[in-house]
């Protein structure tokens, strides 16, 4: 039954605007239930006996409305509320132990249907509470403002009866709306403890669909799909023709403004289609690269013989310099602890944040400065695992491109640009220094800093709930080392007296918590501590975080002592990973680049040469396959954040380059990166305001609050595990390529991450 009104997409304009907050915001909802009721008709009778036999009720767009089943509605609560549903008797029972403070403290909710503008609905249920009380009856949007389509108050006694209530959609159409009754608080500030609130015969059906409004198409999606950003002279150049007829044999190259043909050109003898199941498509990769009389600069489309144009793409030596600015420029925005000024946040601009001081999750006695760093991702919390990761691609990016290209690069745009020092190093400082703080007494790290719960769409400063901070973990700690370890031997490189005065810190930061490594070999893995529901970044392994850590730590300071460690993990960890979760891929990186390590331990090298290279190579032939038109390594699975997989598989590829002293796999980087600007099965530019047709709507708080999107965000992109309940709800029949969607509620597809922009700033730099 669910997902009846999807097949409607209507468009919509409204008729009674009914302002509330609802689930997972701390204000106290408005006063809006008077408007509400009032605008929608209300009945209330007593309920007839529910002896007979279920019948079909095929028109309900909530599915088992009749508890008949055995699965009851989900709760979420928060503020001090507690409760627990349960099927009984062929109702739905909600015990409540704790109303809590917030009218949306216990909320019972049910998602997997649509709203579509300009239809009328009826919604009408059986209640009764075993104290008399009013609960609050929602259908609201799933996210952002959390803003209802529909309120009421309904005023439960013991005894059972029947409520129905008409309401016309009056907004936009929304495809994945909550249904859901607050149940915490009175809106008089009444509060509950121990009671019972039982529900039958949930209908929600449509009474009237003449006034809905026609959805809107989704804008024209064009057939071809190549980087929308586009390619430098010498690149290769590749695009996919997704279901576009070919005929014959041409197609041509024009000039983006005029449409002037550039040059006419016939199909390579070796393209063919093929069948592409993941995406439900037939595929062609077509390469247009070396094609002498081609302009070395300007914009172009390509045009497919029955017409079809390509999204426009650039030529030029330049085409990444300013995306890399604005993506660096992201982290110094996601700074927190310190104000941003307009002169270079612009719109983003906020005020400090998160300074005051974070109580230890254990021991409320201890508070302590943890301020600075960045801001994790579309969330405010700081965690030492995925920061760790993001400031060594930084760090790693300058070691490439100033060694290879010779060169820093000083104008990102950031205050401290111009200064004759690396950005991209200073940036990582600012984490790094954060990093500091978050070294306990004993060397262990602790792994982050959030408040209890996600706060609502608000700028930094206005996330003032209390700063907790999570347990320590070994993970953490050791990502702390191999960091800190790899930023004290690049910093000390350069002739910033200010960058060589923190390698000295960070040097003496990390042999602290690898002797505390050492001395204790077991795992202290990281979960949530109970009541935290922040991000877990869960890792219960540590031995690919050692590795790194260790070969690190011996990069830097060739300690022998350290290389039996290196060799019993490297027999032991998978030897890719540049994530939260795995990093050993960074571990053979550093071991890798190490001509100390090849010299003095040639077993140990070649160990991990091998096991490196099988795993590169293993994913330069799935890219390289004729089968695999959009060269990713990827099949049917797209995880949470795909797009830094991907770009993490173009950053490995660059350092599988870079060990073999060759630019061998610098084409298969190149991929990863064609799929992440638009080369990719939803053609999207994965990266905010670049590309033909980029995300609008990310799940970042300070864009969602400026209703703007902020520029150069890699978005987390395609996830098949459909990870929130916007895609569960409307991407479930969708191939696996093109689970994404560009709306905010989607943090599983949609949101962006410091640690997601990092492997793509150091592709876009490195390559
Ligand atoms: O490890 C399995 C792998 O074996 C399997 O093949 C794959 C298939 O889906 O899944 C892998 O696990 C996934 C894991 O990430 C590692 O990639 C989980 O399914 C997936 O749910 C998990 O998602 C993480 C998500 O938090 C939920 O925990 C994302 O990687 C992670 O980036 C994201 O991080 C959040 C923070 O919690 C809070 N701040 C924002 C940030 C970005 O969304
Ligand atoms: O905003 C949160 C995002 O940063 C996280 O990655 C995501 C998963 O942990 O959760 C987001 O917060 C959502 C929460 O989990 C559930 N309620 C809705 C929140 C988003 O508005
Ligand atoms: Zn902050």
């Amino acid at each position: 039954m669910k997902n009846k009104l999807l097949s409607l997409f209507i468009i919509s304009s409204m008729v009674v605007s009914l302002t509330a907050c609802g689930a997972e915001q701390e204000k106290k909802p408005e006063a809006a239930s008077g408007s509400a009721v009032s605008e929608a008709s209300v009945e209330v009778t007593e309920a007839p006996a529910q002896e007979e036999e279920p019948e079909a009720d095929d028109d309900n767009l909530i599915e088992d409305g009749s508890f008949d089943g055995d699965t009851a509605w989900a709760v979420f609560s928060t503020n001090g509320g507690a409760g627990s549903t349960s099927i009984e008797e062929g109702e739905m029972r909600v015990s409540i132990s704790d109303t809590g403070d917030v009218e949306h403290g216990v909320q019972i909710y049910y998602d997997g249907f649509g709203m579509s503008e300009g239809t009328e609905y009826e919604f009408s249920f059986d209640a009764r509470s075993t104290v008399d009380r009013t609960v609050s009856a929602r259908v609201q949007m799933n996210g952002g403002d959390y803003h209802a389509y529909f309120l009421a108050p309904v005023e439960l006694t013991s005894e059972m009866k029947t409520y129905s209530y008409t309401f016309k959609m009056e907004e936009a159409s929304d495809p994945a709306p909550r249904l859901c009754f607050n149940m915490g608080m009175q809106d008089d500030g009444k509060q509950f403890k121990d009671h019972d609130v039982f529900f039958d015969n949930m209908r929600l059906v449509i009474k009237d669909d003449s006034g809905a409004v026609a959805q809107a198409e989704d804008e024209d999606v064009t057939g071809i799909r190549l980087n929308q950003v586009g390619y430098r002279p010498d690149d290769v150049m590749t695009a996919v023709y997704a279901d576009v007829a070919i005929d014959s044999n041409s197609y041509k190259i024009v000039y983006a403004k005029s449409g002037e043909e550039v040059v006419e050109l016939s199909m390579p003898d070796d393209t063919h289609s093929v069948t592409n199941p993941n995406a439900d498509e037939t595929d062609m990769e077509v390469d247009f690269s070396f094609i002498s009389h081609m302009p070395k600069k300007g914009r172009f489309k390509l045009v497919a013989e029955d017409g079809t144009e390509s999204p426009v793409f650039s030529i030029g030596e330049d085409i990444y310099d300013d995306l890399i600015k604005k993506a660096v420029k992201m982290l110094y925005l996601q700074r927190c602890g310190t104000a941003l000024d307009k002169k270079y946040a612009g719109k983003y601009k906020h005020k400090k944040c998160h300074t005051e001081k974070a109580t230890l999750y254990w021991d409320d006695s201890v508070k302590l400065d943890v301020s600075g760093g960045w801001h994790d991702a579309g969330d405010y919390g700081r965690y030492v695992v995925s920061g760790a990761k993001a400031a060594a691609d930084l760090i790693l990016a300058y070691d490439n491109y100033s060694k290879t290209k010779k060169k820093i690069i000083d104008n990102v745009g950031v205050p401290n640009s111009g200064d004759g020092v690396d950005d991209l190093l200073q940036e990582a400082k600012y984490e790094l220094d954060w990093m500091l703080k978050m070294q306990s007494e004993n060397g262990l790290v602790y792994s982050k800093v959030t408040c209890a719960n996600f706060p609502g769409t608000v700028m930094p400063e206005d996330e003032t709930e209390p700063l907790i901070i999570s347990y320590t973990s070994t993970p953490a700690t050791a990502d702390f080392v191999a960091v800190m370890s790899l930023a004290a031997r690049v910093f000390k490189s350069t002739n910033s007296s200010e960058l060589k005065a923190a390698a000295d810190k960070y040097l003496k930061a990390a042999k602290k918590s690898w002797k505390y490594l050492a001395k204790n070999p077991k795992v202290k893995g990281h979960t949530n501590p109970a009541g935290i529901v922040t991000g877990e970044y869960p890792d219960k392994k540590d031995r690919d975080e050692r590795l790194w850590a260790a070969a690190e730590l011996y990069r830097t300071t060739g300690d022998k002592s350290l290389i039996s460690f290196i060799d019993d993990c490297a027999s032991e960890v998978n030897m890719s990973g540049y994530g939260w979760l795995d990093c050993g891929g960074y571990g053979c990186y550093a071991a890798l680049m190490d001509k100390k390590l090849k010299k003095s331990a040639p077993d140990t090298y070649k160990k991990i040469y091998d096991g490196f290279f099988k795993i590169v190579d293993e994913a330069a032939k799935t890219v390289e396959s004729d089968d695999n038109p959009y060269g990713v390594n990827r099949t049917d699975t797209y995880e949470w954040g795909s797009n830094m997989g991907i770009a993490n598989d173009g950053m490995m590829f660059l350092m599988a380059s870079r060990i073999s002293d060759s630019l061998a796999y610098n084409n298969d980087a190149q991929s990863q990166l064609d799929y992440l600007l638009g080369k990719n099965p939803t053609g999207y530019c994965f990266v905010t305001g670049f590309g033909t047709k980029s995300p609008k709507n990310p799940h970042h708080r300070p864009s969602q609050f400026k209703k703007k999107a902020m520029p150069g965000m890699l978005v987390g992109g395609v996830n098949n595990g459909l990870d929130d309940p916007y895609c569960e709800n409307v991407l479930r029949d969708t191939p696996a390529a093109k689970c994404y969607a560009d709306v905010d509620q989607s943090y599983s597809t949609n949101e962006v991450a410091v640690y997601w922009n990092s492997p793509l700033i150091f592709l876009l730099t490195v390559i």
